[in-house]
């Protein structure tokens, strides 16, 4: 990161970094997860100050406490009053976006991730290709194309990278994978085909759903290559017939979220390719030529126009889960329910790319996600159910196959007496979970050395205490015989019965997750026009596509999504400039 800002300050380029009321050149970079994250602040280009900060327990993940604490410990390190932007290539559960929020709030301008740009003044810009959308999808696509030599400018609407992809936590799908071989697991990509059109109710567009599926074992082999390894423990989730989860570990072996390992190692990867970023950013317009796509319109913070020229455009905004209005537009029933979602998945690609007469399907499949945390959207990674966690209603007692699919799961949660429920994990799943112990930093979770203590800290009254230890002996039960009798979920994946403690447990209930539908697309992701024709130099990737999952996503197939269709994406406007 210092050598990129280095680069950015002697190579020509200073204009583009923020001069603060003081006069100087200032960037921060943050990165981290759970609550540490480290910040690094540069003042004209030399590193200030280097500091970890470590939220205290008492703090809350999200929230102005936390955040206040930060901005102070970066002003006492500085010991001055110096212009701060602050940065984050990892939001937690939306944490640093909190922090930047807070720094934005103090006057203190961000200036988003690894030393990417927010420009103030009109800008006008070239590239081959021109990404809008940092997350995930956008990011692989950037990469993808930058590698081939293609030059790329990327827009980013948050004021840091990762979009939706930061909060995942649980991992990516993948079939036939060499990571499958190595740990004896049996997939095919028929079976990842089956179980995602099961889940998608048949919705799915088979053709797209194929290529997905062809697609994830190169994806991994494409990750790894980059140094992105999801070499940790396969994993299940609702829907799946195989272990096909794959999922990152930390040095120490620890389980990580997916999410934010990839945001923080994509991004980086996009800082080593000198790929020019303009974060706060918003597209409003895809600019035509012929026919043609040919660059981006957008606004900047300060209202400031930015137009970006280029041969073809890729389109990566995400879905509109952050946005209620256009939510309740497709969905009034899902009115009153909190989101999952950051809130620059706003939906803006329906307003432009409908200005072109580009086709959508299915805006009206929006998935509920069954764990989330109900006061603030924090996502309870559904791994966890895979692992062994159970989902216990306020009476004690378990309701449903917690490994059912998403749909399925949040019907029955919706059904219980209060509409939100119980996770309950233990001991033996916390250890070599750093998923686990996010949540707990996170003041997520409640404990207790026995079931007797955990039902107090729940607020379990007698009768409700007396039917949890009757239904965790009976799942252990269940465990041990291989049947579970009461809900046939598949024991397999289950690595503890739960039968001894401590335990832990987490309030969820069911939030606003993933648009299944958004712009049409056909294998070469390019974008369909209402008259079934590709629109030319235009392609999309990622949750802003529709087709793909159908009525119900399943967990796992949007990371495995963003990578496969973020890098056909690429080549195929790579092919359409050469040709
Ligand atoms: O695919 C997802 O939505 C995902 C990985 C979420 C999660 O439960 O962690």
């Amino acid at each position: 990161v210092t050598i990129c800002i280095l680069l950015a300050l002697f190579c020509g380029l200073a204009p583009l970094v923020k001069k603060g009321a003081s006069g100087k050149s200032y960037v921060a970079n943050a990165q981290g997860f759970g609550g540490n994250i480290e910040v690094t602040v540069f003042v004209d280009g030399d590193t200030i100050t280097d500091i970890t900060y470590e939220a205290p327990d008492e703090t809350p993940s999200v929230g102005g406490v936390a955040m206040s604490n930060l901005k102070t410990q970066i002003i006492e390190e500085q010991n001055s009053n110096v212009d701060v932007i602050a940065g984050a290539t990892y939001s937690s559960t939306g944490f640093l976006e909190a922090v930047n929020a807070a720094l934005n709030e103090a006057g203190v301008v961000a200036d988003g991730s690894n030393g990417s740009k927010t420009v103030a003044e009109d800008y006008e810009g070239t590239a081959d290709i021109v990404v809008i959308g940092g997350g995930g999808a956008g990011m692989t696509a950037a990469i993808s194309a930058a590698e081939e030599g293609k030059s790329v400018i990327l827009l980013e609407k948050n004021s840091i990278l990762g979009g939706n992809t930061a909060r995942a936590s649980s991992g990516m799908n993948a079939a036939e994978t060499h990571y499958e071989e190595e740990q004896g697991v049996e997939d095919s990509v028929q079976s990842f085909i089956d179980d995602t059109m099961a889940s998608g109710k048949n919705m799915n567009d088979p053709e797209l759903v194929k290529v997905l599926a062809e697609n994830t074992s190169g994806a991994i082999d494409w990750l790894d290559s980059e140094g992105i390894e999801l070499n940790g423990p396969l994993a299940t989730m609702g829907g799946l017939s195989a272990n096909r989860t794959h999922r990152p570990v930390d040095a120490d072996g620890n389980i990580i979220p997916v999410g934010s390992y990839l945001v923080d190692k994509l991004s980086a990867r996009m800082d080593e390719l000198g790929i020019e970023v303009h974060t706060n950013t918003a597209a409003t317009e895809i600019i035509m030529e012929d026919g043609k796509a040919a660059g981006v319109k957008a606004t900047g913070s300060s209202g400031n126009n930015v137009t970006i020229h280029a041969d073809a455009v890729i389109v990566a905004t995400g879905g509109f889960g952050g946005n209620m209005d256009k939510v309740t537009e497709y969905r009034p029933d899902l009115e009153g329910y909190i989101s999952t979602n950051v809130t620059t998945a706003s939906g803006d690609a329906i307003d432009f790319l409908g200005d072109l007469n580009a086709d959508f399907v299915d805006l009206d499949q929006i998935q509920l996600h069954p764990t989330v945390v109900p006061t603030d959207g924090t996502l309870v990674g559904e791994a966890l159910r895979g692992d062994g966690a159970i989902l216990v209603n306020k009476e004690g007692h378990r309701f449903f196959n917690e490994t059912g699919t998403r749909d399925e799961v949040s019907a029955a949660e919706i059904e219980q007496p209060t509409g939100n429920v119980w996770l309950i994990v233990n001991q033996d799943m916390y250890e070599g979970s750093a998923v686990i112990s996010k949540l707990e930093k996170g003041g997520y979770l409640v404990n207790g050395d026995t079931l007797d203590d955990l039902a107090k800290a729940m607020e379990f009254d007698a009768d409700a205490t007396a039917a949890l230890k009757e239904t965790v002996e009976t799942w252990s039960g269940y465990v041990a015989s291989g049947v579970d009798e009461d809900f046939g979920r598949e024991i397999g994946a289950v690595k503890t019965d739960l039968s001894s403690g401590p335990y832990y447990a987490v309030n969820v209930g069911p939030g606003i997750h993933h648009c299944m539908g958004g712009v049409k697309i056909n294998t070469s992701a390019e974008v369909i026009d209402t008259d079934g024709n590709p629109i030319e130099g235009l392609y999309a990737c990622g949750e802003v596509t529709g087709g793909i999952h159908g009525a119900n996503r399943l967990g796992g197939n949007a990371v495995a999504d963003i990578v496969v269709y973020g890098r056909i994406a690429a080549e195929s406007a790579i092919e359409y400039i050469e040709k």
